[in-house]
């Protein structure tokens, strides 16, 4: 199975997303997921510069022998740039055996462990009123399991809520995404503000609406050990399925403090890269569920193992699954969150219309549950038309300030 071809497609439906297509001398073909939000052409350079000339007459049925070539062989190991590379062939790799043998890829990772993936999506408003209105049309489109966010009295924008009350599943693209623009945009912060205002907000949304719903709350990097410990044992009696990087995680020792105080369940791991950087809170179980995408982590061959390693330890999964994750990454996070035994949860945002007409996939959503699909290999195609319909455009995540013009985590 000797790699043809390789080409990294840059296409822009409502957001950015850079596809590696590796093709074999057969004519099987394979999708790898490379986008890095705010980013991507970092990871476009890293692809066609050097690792496309290196790919092609190598033998694509090695996946593991190619992991490490990529991996050892250039020296300069892990960080986000090198590790989207490496997923994105990774990914191509597995797409491809699953096609050569008529096989979706979960069943190559060991079969189905589940009959599907519980998921959840983000609910948010600026008011309690829009917060109320975004659960409910979550509930409404058979999400199980909400993620809650919500302004804070005082300040202007905050990251993750939408800035409209048109907060409906699938038509918000005004937050998360990168914003397309020369220059990233401003928020602001306050910490203080934040921790007195959000355990309110989760005792009113459980009034409202019930003990049994899973909330999950991304505290996105912004508190000290002290204030995350604080803010833990606060939320405590709305029983949270998790509150996600309550620090900035890769001051892994921060996380021992936080546990001493409260039994909130921790995830953490969107911004890391390998093993080593879970090797800390692994081990001494600082964490409850990890949080990578298989496409900032290496790719499924990778991503297991981190997956396996934390199932010693009762850890169980929760793949990042914003829409920066294209439907090809999406599709790798399915498969493998069928297959392994720790399947926690997955995040599941929903890509807008376009990108659903340049990657047509064979998920399927139901009852609140994702499933891959049979499909041989990872089931999803990109229609080279559609994908040229839509060039790439600039764009750049936000960062934020506190009152004083400090520069703080966003
Ligand atoms: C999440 C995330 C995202 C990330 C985004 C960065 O939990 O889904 O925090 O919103 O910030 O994916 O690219
Ligand atoms: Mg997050």
């Amino acid at each position: 199975m000797i790699i043809d071809r390789a080409e990294v497609i840059v296409t822009s439906p409502d957001r950015n997303f850079v596809t590696l297509k590796l093709t074999t001398e057969e004519g099987l073909s394979g999708l790898g997921d490379a986008t890095l939000n705010g980013r991507e052409l970092a990871v476009v350079s890293y692809l066609r510069d050097h690792v496309v000339p290196i790919l092609v007459g190598r033998d694509g049925s090695c996946i593991e022998d190619t992991w490490q070539f990529l991996y050892r062989g250039a020296y300069w190991r892990r960080g986000p740039i090198t590790m989207a590379a490496i997923a994105a062939v990774d990914m191509a790799l597995w797409d491809i055996k699953g096609k050569a043998a008529g096989m979706p890829v979960y069943q190559l990772l060991g079969g189905a462990s589940r009959r599907g993936l519980l998921a959840y999506g983000h609910a948010s408003g600026k008011s309690q009123e829009e917060l109320f209105d975004s659960i409910r049309a979550h509930l409404e489109k058979g999400y199980h399991a909400i993620r809650v966010q919500t302004g804070v009295p005082g300040l202007k924008a905050i990251y993750g809520i939408a800035s409209n009350a048109t907060n409906v599943v699938g038509q918000r693209y005004d937050h998360e995404p990168a914003q397309r623009g020369a220059y990233p945009r401003e928020e602001d912060w306050d910490t203080r503000a934040y921790l007195r205002h959000l355990p309110g907000v989760f005792e009113a949304v459980r009034n409202e609406f019930g003990p049994e719903l899973p909330l999950l709350h991304d505290g996105h990097h912004r508190m000290t050990p002290i204030q995350a410990a604080k803010l833990g044992k606060a939320l405590e009696p709305y029983d949270l399925f998790w509150l996600e990087d309550c620090t900035p995680a890769e001051n892994q020792e921060a996380l021992r403090l936080v546990r001493q105080h409260t039994t909130i369940p921790l995830a953490i791991g969107e911004i890391f890269n390998t093993v080593w950087d879970y090797q800390q809170i692994i081990r001494e179980q600082l964490i409850d569920y990890v949080r990578s995408a298989v496409t900032h982590t290496g790719g499924i061959s990778h991503l297991k193992k981190v997956l396996e390693f934390a199932a010693q330890y009762q850890i169980k999964s929760g793949m990042h699954g914003p829409t920066d994750i294209s439907p090809v990454g999406m599709a790798a996070a399915m498969h493998l969150g069928l297959a392994i035994h720790n399947f926690g949860i997955q995040e599941y945002m929903q890509h807008s219309e376009n990108a659903h007409r340049v990657f047509q996939q064979s998920f399927t959503w139901r009852d609140g549950m994702l499933h891959p699909g049979d499909k041989p290999g990872l089931g999803v195609e990109l229609d080279r038309d559609e994908a040229g319909k839509y060039p790439y455009q600039r764009a750049y995540l936000p960062y934020n300030r506190l009152a004083d013009g400090t520069i703080h985590d966003w």
